[in-house]
């Protein structure tokens, strides 16, 4: 298995006395993936970070190092070598100025600029000759070897994996998994290159993106746009002779892991005090501001609430050097300041607001305690978070989850309050709803909420994809499309 995405599952950075170390990813995907590649001697092909030296050894891991990437020998890694401004233009520009915000449906904050795409073909190239190195080491006439493809970073990467497997015969597999949304038809015509996006993507045997909405969006683009034949019951696009298998695999969290990080944090809020808690990536995705100002309205409509309820919204610093994103700081720093200005009395404020990193553990620990999780997303691939806050509800009785429609993760945990987080009132309404909800509402609500989240766990996603992609092998002969 050769594992493909922008970033290795862990930093390269220098330490204090100028050594090389590894610092540890965490996060599902690597905690779900790094041990079957570490397992079936794989290799993962990314970018190792602005610190590391090309053609330095890379650091192996410290021998007191527990994280899934321990057992990743430097022997089962390729760093792929982008310089900073090809990484500029490539990573800030494309991947997060263009695709980000379109395939958010947010076209009016897409770039759409020749450099930046140029520079995106050219990354997407270097991503696939590394891999090309692992292929040559790895391919066997036996099994075939899956090369599994991460995200928006890396659209155009199969399409010469593929042609060279095929001169040299190796057998391969090859997936893609989309962790954002595709959009529909009408926002994906605006970008310029759409053709080789589609046809970059559909250089795979398999697609697979969180939920089956996004899987349409993509079959009817290719339809549309490249005029292929599609089998939208069956999630299949005919492509170059091949068919390719469209697939809805919902991303899951290590959720024992979590469970277990719940039993084990402190308290972190008093029993008497109810909190209403945020957590994001200061993203304007994530739809902070929105959530703020409908906050704000509940203390206006309800003022029962001022000095018993507190939003706690922790915002991790993400892709500072992005104008959109300085903007963003400046005006949660401001709503901020006016809410609590206008509301906070001598002993208490509505908000707090942390901006940083926490570690996992206290994360766990803020997930038992709060009373509501309050997930509205304007747009949102899945949404891990709401996920995470479910594992860690162990105490009796539980809290409530609110979630966006337009998250993945409001179309299939269905036991969550829904509320539209473009409509103010709706939004506060559904505050209101969760903070007066009956015990046995909640109760019922999360074990429901808590068993889907157990059963399709990250392991059983990672497993849902293998198995997507062994399927195709396994028919051998063409489906007939109608
Ligand atoms: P993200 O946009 O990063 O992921 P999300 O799914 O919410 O969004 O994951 C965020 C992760 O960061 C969570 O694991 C959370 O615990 C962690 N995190 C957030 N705030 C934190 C803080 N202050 N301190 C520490 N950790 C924090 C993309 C897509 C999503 C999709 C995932 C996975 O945009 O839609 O769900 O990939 O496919």
């Amino acid at each position: 298995m050769i594992v493909i995405s922008n970033r290795l599952p862990f930093v390269i950075q220098k330490d204090d006395k100028g050594s090389t170390i590894r610092k540890h990813s965490a996060g599902g995907l690597v905690t779900a993936v790094a041990p079957v590649v570490v397992e079936h001697n794989g290799k993962w092909v990314g970018w190792p970070g602005p610190d590391y030296d090309f053609g330095a050894p890379l650091p192996e891991s410290s021998p007191d190092d527990t994280t899934p990437t321990a057992g990743l020998k430097s022997s089962n890694v390729i760093p792929v070598p982008l310089s900073p401004n090809l990484y500029q233009s490539y990573y800030n520009g494309c991947c997060n100025e263009t695709f980000w915000p379109l395939f958010h449906s947010m076209p009016d904050r897409a770039v759409f600029s020749a450099d930046y795409w140029e520079a995106y073909v050219e990354a997407n190239l270097l991503f696939a000759k590394n891999t090309i190195k692992g292929l040559d080491d790895m391919c066997t006439d036996d099994e075939p070897t899956l090369v599994w493809i991460h995200d928006y970073h890396l659209m155009l990467a199969a399409h010469a994996i593929r042609e060279y497997a095929a001169k040299k015969q190796y057998k391969i597999k090859l997936g893609f998994f989309l962790h954002i949304p595709f959009p529909s038809w009408d926002l994906f015509r605006l970008f310029p290159w759409a053709d080789e996006i589609l046809q970059g993507m559909l250089a795979c045997d398999l697609v697979g993106m969180h939920i089956h909405d996004y899987c349409i969006n993509f079959i009817d683009c290719c339809n549309r746009r490249l005029g292929t034949r599609v089998d939208s019951k069956d999630m299949l696009v005919e492509h170059g002779g091949r068919y390719v298998r469209v697939a809805p695999l919902p991303i899951g969290i290590p959720f024992s892991r979590f469970v277990s990080l719940a039993k084990e944090a402190k308290r972190t809020i008093p029993e008497d005090k109810k909190v209403v808690l945020g957590v994001d990536r200061l993203d304007y995705t994530k739809g902070l501001p929105q959530r703020l100002k409908a906050f704000e309205l509940l203390l206006v409509k309800h003022p029962e609430y001022i000095e018993k309820i507190e939003l706690l919204q922790i915002a991790v610093p993400s892709r500072t050097d992005v104008k959109e994103y300085m903007e963003l700081k400046e005006q949660m720093d401001q709503l901020v300041g006016c809410i609590n200005g206008r509301f906070s009395t001598a002993t208490w404020s509505p908000i707090r607001y942390i901006y940083g990193t926490i570690g996992q553990q206290e994360l766990a620990g803020f997930y038992r305690d709060a009373a509501i999780c309050f997930v509205t997303p304007l747009r949102d691939g899945m949404n891990l978070v709401a996920k995470e806050f479910v594992a860690c509800q162990i105490n009796s009785p539980p809290g409530v989850l609110i979630v966006s429609p337009f998250a993945g993760a409001g179309q299939n945990m269905l036991e969550a309050l829904l509320c539209n987080p473009y409509e103010l009132t709706e939004t506060m309404d559904t505050l209101h709803r969760a903070l007066t909800m009956p015990e046995d509402e909640r109760t019922l609500r999360m074990n429901y909420l808590r068993k889907r989240e157990q059963n399709q766990d990250v392991n059983f996603w990672m497993k849902s994809f293998l198995k997507a992609i062994g399927r195709l092998s396994e028919e051998g002969s063409p489906v007939v499309l109608p």
